[in-house]
């Protein structure tokens, strides 16, 4: 047995006496490393005359890999016991309960959105969107609201300084009536729409906020008169507070933008201290609350918005996204709408798979 048979089996048998991978690792750098045993013979090859290179290298090229793969094996083997002793040593209870993860909600003004988009879509109504920031044209001189007019005054609002190239002052928009406006324009007649969306007046107490929310609808089409309007009201309000027995009473009124005018009220009962919409409100212990505004629109802003009066004809309404969110799922404070309070969210949010749907009922579990 030459030198290097010593050599290879002094260094099987250390591999295999290897307590752990550490100490294989110090095996490796002793045999294979840079200044190892067998790197060191693999480098006398260089020196060598050919013919002995040729009559030694197969055997050193072969020490060499004896020594490789019984250091591979031997760590293969080591890494498999490892294994296995934590597989045996560790459990995994699957009946543990998972972490919560944190979860949003749907906010309510969001909820009723969604179920007043769903609503209507079934009447074949389409909702539009337009800017937030709108021109004073748009947002009063093309709903017959002229500089000047004293109905301006309820809708005073947040103006920026500068002013637009056409449409004058530069405001936040107080109604979302330019959306209507702006579809009118753009689209001409027949039209069928809701505007939902933020509108701003500068006004803060108990009930109004600066901020708020409007749903606004615009019917124009040949032949509309009243009775389209009245039917409509009734058919979303039913929809909507999911009852059968809403009645509506339609009242005189004035708005600049429609002609005639009717203010919506609904009836409603006393239950348990509290105001249940439902029956007429003329009926004894009962009343009448009003909910939304409407009328015909008014034929100088179909002639504003560049259609022809004597052809055309519309509807329109509008109503708090607010004010219903509260009636139907009884909160009483607006300002705890925008306060972003957490836990006000998790009491009147939704979840954001109960999507309101007309077969399973748009109403939403909270
Ligand atoms: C166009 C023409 C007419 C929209 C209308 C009302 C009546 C109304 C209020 C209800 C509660 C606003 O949020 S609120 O304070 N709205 O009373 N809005 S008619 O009339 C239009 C809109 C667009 C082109």
């Amino acid at each position: 047995m030459d030198d290097l048979d010593t050599l290879e089996r002094e260094a099987c048998a250390r591999i295999a006496d290897a307590a752990d991978l550490a100490a294989l690792e110090v095996l490796r750098v002793e045999y294979l490393g840079k200044q190892g045993s067998v790197s060191a013979l693999m480098k006398t090859l260089g020196a060598m005359a050919p013919e002995e290179r040729q009559a030694q290298a197969p055997r050193i090229q072969s020490l060499r890999q004896s020594v490789s793969v019984a250091l591979e094996t031997r760590k293969a083997a080591m890494e498999k016991a490892e294994l296995e002793q934590r597989l045996a040593s560790e459990t995994l209870d699957l009946t543990l309960p998972a972490p919560e993860m944190p979860k949003g909600s749907v906010h309510p003004v969001s909820q009723v959105m969604d179920e007043l988009a769903e609503i209507f879509a079934d009447m074949g109504f389409a909702v539009a969107t337009g800017p937030e920031i709108e021109d004073d044209w748009h947002n009063f001189t093309a709903l017959n609201m002229p500089e000047s007019h004293p109905a301006r005054a309820m809708h005073d609002t947040f103006y920026f300084p500068d002013a637009a190239p056409e449409g004058g002052r530069i405001l936040l928009r107080t109604h979302t009536s330019p959306v209507q406006v702006r579809t009118m324009m753009s689209q001409g007649a027949p039209v069928r729409i809701i505007a939902p969306g933020r509108v701003y007046r500068s006004d803060s107490d108990a009930t109004h906020t600066p901020m708020f929310h409007q749903v606004e609808g615009l019917v124009i089409d040949r032949g509309i008169h009243l009775g389209h309007l009245k039917w409509t009201l009734e058919t979303f309000l039913k929809a909507f507070f999911e009852r059968e027995d809403i009645v509506l009473r339609l009242r005189p009124s004035y708005f600049p933008f429609t002609e005639p005018s009717v203010e919506v009220d609904v009836g409603f009962a006393i239950e348990g201290g509290r105001r249940v919409l439902g029956g007429s409100g003329d009926a004894p212990g009962h009343g009448w609350m009003e909910l939304l505004g409407s009328g015909m629109v008014n034929r100088r802003v179909i002639e504003m918005s560049g259609l022809d009066p004597d052809e055309w004809q519309g509807f329109a309404f509008g109503v708090g996204v607010d004010r219903l969110a509260m009636l139907k799922y009884g909160m009483d404070d607006l300002r705890a709408f925008f306060d972003g309070d957490v836990r006000w969210l998790r009491h009147y949010g939704f979840s954001p798979f109960d999507q309101p749907t007309l077969s399973a009922g748009v109403g939403a579990r909270a």
